[in-house]
């Protein structure tokens, strides 16, 4: 299948592979422009490119640049997206038609990498973390579109779990409302972030990436349109203590209530209020655990692709 789109801009190297049925994993943006501080986020960036390739697969990192949607970019778009940090529209799902329309330039979610992904015929998407039902949504209605996305469209996301600025037991109902199984990878538990461990356990424990993609491959077999969610933990050697996130974001959560920060401006808020909390330690964890998530998406994405062509 060469998918073909008429606002998407596949990079060459992409569209090759996936022509050939070669591995192929993609890459958010938001995480770049508004989860990391320039130049690291840039650096970082072209990190995991490179860590994705060095484990044989090819990297699509997705943005929407002049009003396109691009699947792959060359590296001077990514130092762009870099640079210009939160001058960037942050673009969900319900942001892209205007980006699009008005050509302009966004950075994207969760949610609106995994849109365009699929448009792609990319099925393994490796990032840091995925949103989640905030704490207080019993009253501020905040659930992270991510998991709605999770629900209706059929990429895999790995990630470290979700940062406990959000409700983790409150994330975990939601996503098994909407069908969406999430895959432990070596562990029973679900990690959080800059942690291995939460207070919770994950759906499914699986060890070994061929039978995630074993898993992946009879979830789209059975016509499922939903997502997967495969939880990789920080590695231990780069873990925080639960102790020193847990007071950062107790802190980050008061802030933004006094401040009255809501809506699509919570999370950028609360991540940058946690990383500046916890300065460079925790921004060096970061990186170690896209890293890590690159590495084992490509894994899965290797053992995908031979499933997929059989
Ligand atoms: N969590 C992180 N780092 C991130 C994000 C979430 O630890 O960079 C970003 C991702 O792009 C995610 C988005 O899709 O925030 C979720 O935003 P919201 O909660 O507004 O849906
Ligand atoms: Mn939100």
């Amino acid at each position: 299948m060469s998918p073909h789109h008429p606002l998407l801009d596949i990079h060459p190297e992409v569209a090759a592979a996936l022509a050939e049925r070669r591995p192929v994993v993609a890459l958010e943006s938001t995480i770049i422009s508004h989860g990391m501080p320039w130049p690291q986020n840039a650096d970082t960036a072209l990190a995991v490119e490179a860590e994705v390739r060095a484990h044989g697969a090819v990297p699509a990192t997705i943005a929407i640049i002049d009003g396109r949607l691009k699947a792959g970019l060359a590296q001077d778009q990514i130092e762009l997206l870099g640079r210009s940090g939160h001058e960037v529209a942050k673009v969900s799902r319900r942001d892209m038609a205007a980006l699009v329309a008005r050509g302009g330039t966004g950075a994207t979610t969760v949610a609106a990498t995994m849109i365009v992904a699929a448009l792609a015929g990319i099925r393994l998407f490796a990032t840091g973390g995925i949103g989640g039902v905030h704490r207080g949504a019993e009253t501020s209605f905040d659930i992270s579109a991510d998991l709605q996305e999770l629900a209706r469209t059929p990429v895999a996301v790995v990630c470290a779990g979700a940062k406990s600025i959000l409700d983790l037991g409150l994330t975990l109902e939601y996503l098994e409302t909407h069908g969406v199984p999430v895959i432990g990878y070596r562990t029973d538990r679900l990690p959080a972030f800059f942690s291995r461990d939460s207070d919770f356990g994950v759906d499914r424990r699986l060890d070994d990436p061929a039978e995630i993609a074993r898993l992946l491959h009879a979830q789209w077999t059975l016509g499922f349109a939903s997502g997967v969610v495969v939880a990789n933990p920080i590695p231990a050697a780069h873990a925080l203590p639960r102790d020193t996130i847990d007071r950062a974001i107790a802190q980050a959560l008061a802030d933004a209530a006094a401040q009255g920060i809501g809506g699509k401006a919570a999370t950028p808020f609360l991540l940058a209020k946690v990383n500046e909390l916890t300065g460079g330690v925790s921004l060096a964890a970061n990186i170690q655990l896209v890293l890590n998530n690159a590495r084992l998406a490509a894994a899965i994405a290797r053992d995908y692709a031979v499933l997929s062509s059989a």
